[in-house]
C-alpha cells in the first residue's frame, strides 16, 4: 500500500484540555507519522474559508465560532493509506456513535467539540495541506 500524506487538525477542544499530547500519540500509535505541526489561532477568514463546503449547513456559523474559539494544532500525516488510517482512528463524527479506542470516543465532548479533523479524501488532503502549510515546512 502506498505512503500518503493526510492533513488532521486538533480542535480548540482539545488544545484547551491539555490533550495535543496525547491526541498526537493516538495517531502516531494508529501508524501515522507528524511530518509537519504548527499550533495556530485561526481568523475568522481562515475558518470561513476551510469550512467553504460546509457554508450552506444549518451549523456552519456554530463550527466556525467554534474553531476560532482558542488554538489549535494543525498537522500533515504521513502513513500508509494515511487519510483512511486517520479516519479510522478519529472515529464518528459524534463521539456518541464512535467506537471503543478512537480518538473521539476517547476525547470527545460533543459533536461540535469533537477534539479532531481529518481530511476525508485524498484531493481534499492535498488542498487542506496546501491551505496551512509551504512545501518547505513538511519534513517526510
Ligand atoms: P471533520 O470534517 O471535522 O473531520 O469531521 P467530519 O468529516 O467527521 O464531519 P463533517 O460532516 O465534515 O462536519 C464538519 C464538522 O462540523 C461539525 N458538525 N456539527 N451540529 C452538527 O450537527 C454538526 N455536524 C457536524 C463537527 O465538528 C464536524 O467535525
Ligand atoms: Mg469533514
Amino acid at each position: 500500500m502506498a505512503v500518503t500524506r493526510t492533513f488532521s487538525i486538533i480542535k480548540p477542544d482539545a488544545t484547551k484540555r491539555n490533550l495535543t499530547g496525547k491526541v498526537t500519540k493516538m495517531l502516531e500509535e494508529a501508524g501515522l507519522r507528524v511530518v509537519a505541526s504548527k499550533r495556530i489561532q485561526m481568523t475568522r477568514e481562515q475558518a470561513e474559508g476551510f469550512y467553504a463546503v460546509h457554508k450552506e449547513r444549518p451549523f456552519f456559523g456554530e463550527l466556525v465560532d467554534f474553531m476560532i474559539s482558542g488554538p489549535v494544532v494543525v498537522q500533515v500525516l504521513e502513513g500508509e493509506n494515511a487519510m483512511q488510517r486517520n479516519r479510522d482512528i478519529m472515529g464518528a463524527t459524534n463521539p456518541a456513535d464512535a467506537a471503543p479506542g478512537t480518538i473521539r470516543k476517547e476525547v470527545a465532548e460533543s459533536i461540535e467539540a469533537n477534539s479532531v479533523h481529518g481530511s476525508d479524501s485524498d484531493e481534499n488532503a492535498a488542498i487542506e495541506i496546501a491551505y496551512f502549510f509551504n512545501e518547505d515546512e513538511i519534513v517526510g
